[in-house]
């Protein structure tokens, strides 16, 4: 560990129990380790497997390095570089096709002109980012026109693309510039053509018309209508048991929010996605459950979240609405539209909330090569902070809890009174602000659920349904979680009087999600 943050500067990202930690992996050159920053990597993801992001994009890299290695040894004799690099640059395709909904159309094919062009802005472009443009869309100009298009020419780029492996984001959420959002609109790459008289859920994205079962159809049409939200498959389907689960945690768990046909400006999309990363079949996103993206304002659900327990999608999708909720406090239209243009964040009163937990931002110099102008890397984010907690910052509290977890062991690691005490709830939550806020809105949710069953279970057995239900089903998926420890903590007090639960749907959710799962427990009278 020590060795570890030597090498690294201190700018440790990856946590304690990560098992890569021992190769002391050290940050690639290029863009500073701010853009590695946790902040606005809103990913609720397996509290065992943190911090693989950075070691992404060194396995990344080094692949890359390996293919070229391997196409110089054999360069003639048929070379696998070209079939590799031929099969990433069809994946990267077919994630196009799925980038607003299934099956969109692909952009349009760009000219000579255009491909001529984008190559010299390739090559005057400023290092880091010829060189993370090249390393993404290896040989590719097709590609690099698509990262670096303005198709209406309004300033906002087509298109973000993630720094892992360069899968394509929607940037500008109106890209032909006809006036209707690409995911409403049938033809998204075309401004004369797809418009519809309203905006209205799209005929490729309708579930009622396409068949689906009536209760999702009926979920999919009501949030639309009354919440500006709307669900859409893009390269993975929902589920009946998904639907349910973020109607009941719009209506419900944040009733009081969206009371009155209300909406959240910051959340207009809920998309299903195979994964986060470009190859569903990589393990490395395999942990990933769902992420907001605050600059599309969409919320992304991934197959470890697609086919998790419904009580665990209850946690992960209140968790990243939180998100939703954080970046909402400090909406207005030039936020937004200093996110969308280059991924800046200022959030002065989320970040004067969590000061009254004991959270302080240190403003810090943004690196030069956190600037970029040729495309948009998603997780280049420009968060002019770092962060203390109780006055220690980031790297030291992960130090902390790794000495516990070495000295007491797995098992007893979260129950330690050190760890409780604090109302600490695990590992994640300590990776900033914007994850500790949402992890504790997950503790509030479970807390509030299993208080509800009061009136007809005694204390001693609520107690033990806690237990059984803590670590069966929430530590089988979030090993480094314990939602228990929030007992007691005073933002606890804020998240009950902002999300007031009413007891129908406390109990109502406790029956259904956390009661379904233990059977044995608390029977109703
Ligand atoms: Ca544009
Ligand atoms: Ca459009
Ligand atoms: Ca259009």
């Amino acid at each position: 560990m020590e060795n570890y943050e030597e090498k690294t500067g201190g700018d440790v990202l990856a946590i304690a129990h990560n098992g890569n930690l021992a190769n002391g992996i050290m940050f690639p050159p290029g863009p500073s380790p701010i853009e590695w920053a946790w902040f606005l990597y809103p990913s609720y993801k397996n509290h065992a497997s943190l911090g693989l992001k950075s070691d992404f994009r060194m396995k990344m890299q080094s692949l890359i390095f390996l293919w070229a290695f391997i196409a110089l040894l054999l360069s003639g004799c048929g070379s696998p570089h070209d079939s590799q690099q031929n099969n990433f640059a069809k994946q990267q395709r077919v994630s196009l096709g799925n980038v607003f909904f299934h099956g969109n159309h692909l952009p349009n094919p760009p000219t000579t002109e255009e491909l001529n062009n984008t190559r010299d802005r390739v090559r005057a472009a400023q290092p880091w980012e010829r060189s993370l443009i090249e390393e993404l869309y290896p040989d590719d100009p097709e590609l690099w026109v698509y990262a670096t298009r303005d198709s209406d020419g309004d300033g906002l780029l087509d298109f973000w693309v993630s720094d892992y492996y360069g899968r394509f984001l929607e940037g500008d959420t109106d890209l032909d510039g006809d006036g209707i959002d690409n995911v409403l609109d049938a033809e998204p790459f075309n401004a004369a053509a797809g418009k519809q008289e309203r905006a209205d859920i799209p005929l490729q994205a309708d579930w009622n018309r396409q068949g689906k079962p009536a209760e999702m159809a009926r979920i999919q049409r009501e949030l639309f209508d009354q919440h500006r939200i709307l669900l859409v498959e893009r390269s993975a389907a929902f589920t009946p048991v998904l639907a349910r689960s973020v109607y009941d945690v719009v209506t419900r768990v944040y009733r009081a929010l969206f009371a009155g046909n209300g909406t959240l400006p910051t959340l207009r999309i809920i998309a299903t996605e195979e994964s986060s990363l470009l190859d569903p079949a990589d393990e490395e996103g395999a942990s990933d459950f769902a992420q907001v993206l605050p600059a599309s304002q969409t919320l992304e659900i991934y197959r470890r979240g697609i086919d998790a327990p419904a009580v665990i999608q209850l946690g992960y999708l209140a968790h990243e609405i939180a998100h939703n909720i954080q970046f909402s406090y400090d909406y207005d239209a030039q936020r937004q539209d200093e996110i969308m243009r280059r991924n800046y964040f200022a959030a002065p009163r989320f970040l004067e909330l969590v000061g009254r937990y004991g959270w302080t931002p240190v403003k810090i110099e943004l690196e030069p090569e956190t600037e970029f102008t040729l495309f948009r890397p998603h997780y280049v984010v420009l968060e002019p902070y770092e962060y203390l907690y109780l006055e220690e910052s980031m790297e030291q509290w992960e130090a902390w809890l790794a000495a516990i977890f070495d000295e007491v062991g797995e098992e007893s690691y979260l129950t330690d009174e050190r760890i409780t005490e604090l109302n600490i709830l695990g590992d994640y939550s300590l990776s900033g602000p914007w994850e500790w806020y949402s992890d504790f809105v997950i503790a509030w949710l479970y807390i509030e659920m299993l208080d509800s069953l009061a009136d007809r279970c005694p204390p001693a057995e609520r107690a033990a349904l806690g237990e059984v239900f803590q670590s069966e089903t929430v530590a089988g998926e979030w090993p480094y979680f314990r939602f228990e420890n929030a007992r007691g903590a005073e933002v606890m007090a804020h998240l009950r009087e902002e999300y007031p639960l009413t007891p129908a749907d406390a109990s109502y959710l406790a029956e259904h999600y956390i009661l379904t799962r233990h059977p044995d427990f608390c029977p109703s009278r």
